[in-house]
């Protein structure tokens, strides 16, 4: 393989002191192997439960798994209350930063009171338990005191990204069947109040069901207001008791639905529940990132209304007594430096973010990290894409100092936790690839016939058995569980939908979701490897490849790029220039056929680029559905950049 895609040879032992140390060590694999259910029941006791399970999993009817049958706990009580009780109510649960600078610091005994007025106040507007409440927020402490409200008292949450359109939210509400909506007047985004409220108007203009919508003042911006429908969240919330007497729920109860990426047609509602989410989410929060509750400050940079935040900044860091930072607004405001700014202030130790936040990094350039003291990091994370080796280099030395280790997580929202990664203390790091199946754990990289490959071979991830937090359907439709899911190769054999290799020493790697291979003169070739290839270039930050239709070659590579700061050329030469050098890297086979320059790429909220819009545009296309971009806007400039002929 090529040298920017990552057989460069260099491997990064884990530190000698993080070895010694670490949560977890080379043990952890062979104990989990020899015994997974009784390696995942160890795991399940580090939660507190009213009442112990009679049986680890119930797989007596794939894929409807349940797990911890016959347990009970309630979430929330293992999030708040029992570290409470332990002595640790003064322990800070999260350091909030608001965008425009202003603070709040909430411990657990506060959180705790919060979720219990919370919780009384979704009682008195009739909540019950299995009742689906929708949540439409900012980054704001009581977006977490809304979703533990709900699995306090056993009702199902849904949030709903904030930057996702009114459309988006009315066809989510009504595939949950909503009957509550919590929201605020809006939120801090770029230097400027961004409302949220309008839409959540417009979109129950469109949907029946919802009784009442609770509105967090954030920004005091104006709103319409619907009497009888509407009330303020400080009206209702604030008077209650602050205290709650938690119902301990079936393992199995529903905690949450969470809608996928809208990558394909319609979203699909990946349903959640209690015991095995909570106990997958919390170990793996503790041996991948080595938490220590005691010490760490601990920071996943994501949106909450992403799989990675109700895993990672809600539930994993809560069940185990970490503290955290969440920070509402963007990157750069209101200066680049910011995120660097906010670890030197709260002393990070781990932070999480995507790859694609990298690549931003990389292009504003490496002395805004310098002029930070970063030397509180430990561990770094990412999540959501393929890390090309030239973004893992650039986290490793601009951010880590050379001494972090990184760990490159693969998961879904559909696996709810961690599935493939490295582990800090035990795990030779090979920048670009996730490497390992997480103890307790079973991945293969299969042919088309499910033949087990290696050796580089391309091929298609799979899970080869169930796992605690595994998705347990889509809401409302098991038929469609069954067919996406678990159909390719036999009811016991979930397809995750990523391509995928796996080189000599059995490290895995992601080359991507399984419909942005290309074929090209009948070869197929990963977007993955032409972008990572793009982005070793010097002068490109960040790229993104496509597979457009070509009446002789079946597909033709068209690429997209956004230069780093320093470039100082952006004329056909560069361009010239790029395409020599992808064809050099990875063969001329990859060579692309177009390379356009462009100021933007259109994103999720979990910074994955949406390939479909710009296949669209490559192929001269009215576009398809928008509405889960963080900004459409977006695809505006891009159109407006192309020459006639493309
Ligand atoms: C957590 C999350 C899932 C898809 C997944 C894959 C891609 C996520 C990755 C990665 C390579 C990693 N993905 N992490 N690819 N390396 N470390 O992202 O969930 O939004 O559901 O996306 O993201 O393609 O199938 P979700």
């Amino acid at each position: 393989m090529s040298e920017s895609t990552g057989s460069e040879g260099r491997r990064f032992p884990a530190p000698e002191q993080l070895a010694a140390s670490a949560n977890v060590g080379p043990d952890v694999y062979a104990e989990a192997e020899a015994d997974r259910l009784a390696f995942w029941a160890t795991q399940a006791r580090r939660l507190t439960w009213a009442q112990e399970w009679d049986e680890v999993l119930d797989w007596t009817n794939p894929p409807f798994a349940k797990w911890f049958v016959g347990g009970k706990l309630n979430v929330a009580y293992n999030c708040l209350d029992r570290h409470v009780e332990a002595g640790h109510g003064d322990q800070v649960a999260y350091h909030w930063e608001g965008e425009p600078g202003d603070t709040r610091t909430l411990t657990y005994a506060q959180l705790t009171e919060d979720v219990c007025r919370a919780a009384n106040a979704l009682l008195e507007l009739g909540i019950q338990a299995g009742d689906r409440v929708a949540i439409y927020m900012p980054m704001i402490p009581e977006t977490i005191v809304a979703m533990l409200a709900c699995a306090r008292i056993g009702a199902v949450h849904m949030v709903v990204f904030g930057g996702f359109s009114a459309d988006a939210l009315a066809s989510r509400i009504t595939d949950a069947g909503a009957v509550l909506v919590i929201t605020s007047d809006g939120g801090y985004r770029r230097g400027a109040p961004s409302a949220l409220k309008p839409a959540v108007d417009d979109a129950l203009s469109r949907t029946e069901g919802v009784r009442n919508v609770l509105v967090v003042k954030r920004t005091e911006q104006d709103v319409e207001w619907t009497e009888g429908r509407d009330l303020w969240w400080h009206d209702v919330v604030d008077r209650q008791s602050p205290q709650h007497t938690p119902e301990a729920f079936d393992a199995e109860h529903p905690l949450y639905i969470m809608y996928t990426s809208g990558t394909t047609a319609k979203p699909k509602g990946i349903l959640h529940t209690s015991g095995g989410y909570l106990t997958q989410v919390a170990y793996s929060h503790w041996a991948t990132f080595d938490l220590e509750p005691d010490t760490d400050v601990y920071w996943t940079a994501a949106d909450v209304g992403w799989v990675t935040g109700h895993s990672y900044i809600v539930y994993g860091p809560l069940a185990n007594r970490a503290t955290s930072v969440m920070y509402e607004g963007t990157p750069e405001t209101p200066h680049r430096g910011r995120w660097f700014e906010l670890i030197e202030k709260y002393r990070v130790s781990i932070l999480y973010t995507a790859p694609t936040v990298i690549r931003t990094f990389m292009k504003w350039g490496e002395d805004i990290p310098a002029g930070f003291d970063l030397s509180s990091l430990r561990v770094l994370g990412s999540v959501g894409e393929p890390i090309n080796p030239e973004a893992w280099l650039w986290y490793h030395r601009n951010i880590g100092g050379e001494r972090c280790p990184i760990v490159d997580t693969w998961w879904q929202t559909e696996t709810g936790a961690h599935m493939i990664t490295p582990l800090p203390g035990v795990t030779s790091l090979k920048p670009g690839s996730a490497q390992t199946p997480f103890p307790g754990i079973a991945a293969k990289v299969v042919d088309d016939e499910g033949n087990e490959l290696g050796d580089d071979a391309t091929g298609l991830l799979v899970l080869t058995a169930p796992w605690p937090a595994m998705l347990r359907t889509i809401w409302g439709d098991d038929d469609r569980y069954v067919d996406t899911y678990w159909s390719r190769f036999g009811r016991e054999v979930y397809f995750a939908g990523d391509g995928a290799k796996k080189d000599a020493d059995g490290d895995i790697w992601l080359l991507g979701r399984v419909d942005d291979v290309m074929n090209v003169s009948g070869h197929r070739i990963s977007t993955t490897e032409v972008e990572s290839s793009l982005v070793a270039h010097p002068a490109v930050a960040e790229a993104a490849v496509v597979g457009a239709s070509d009446p002789t070659t079946g597909q033709g590579i068209v690429a997209f790029v956004i230069l780093r700061g320093s470039a100082t050329d952006s004329g056909d030469d560069l361009v010239q220039q790029l395409r020599t050098h992808v064809s050099k890297d990875i063969g001329p086979i990859a060579k692309p056929r177009q390379i356009m320059v462009v100021q933007e790429l259109p994103k999720t909220r979990s910074g994955k680029i949406m390939r479909r819009l710009l296949r669209d545009v490559a192929e001269n296309r009215e576009m398809g559905d928008v509405t889960t971009l963080t900004d459409s806007s977006v695809m505006n400039l891009i159109k407006d950049k192309l020459p006639a002929s493309s």
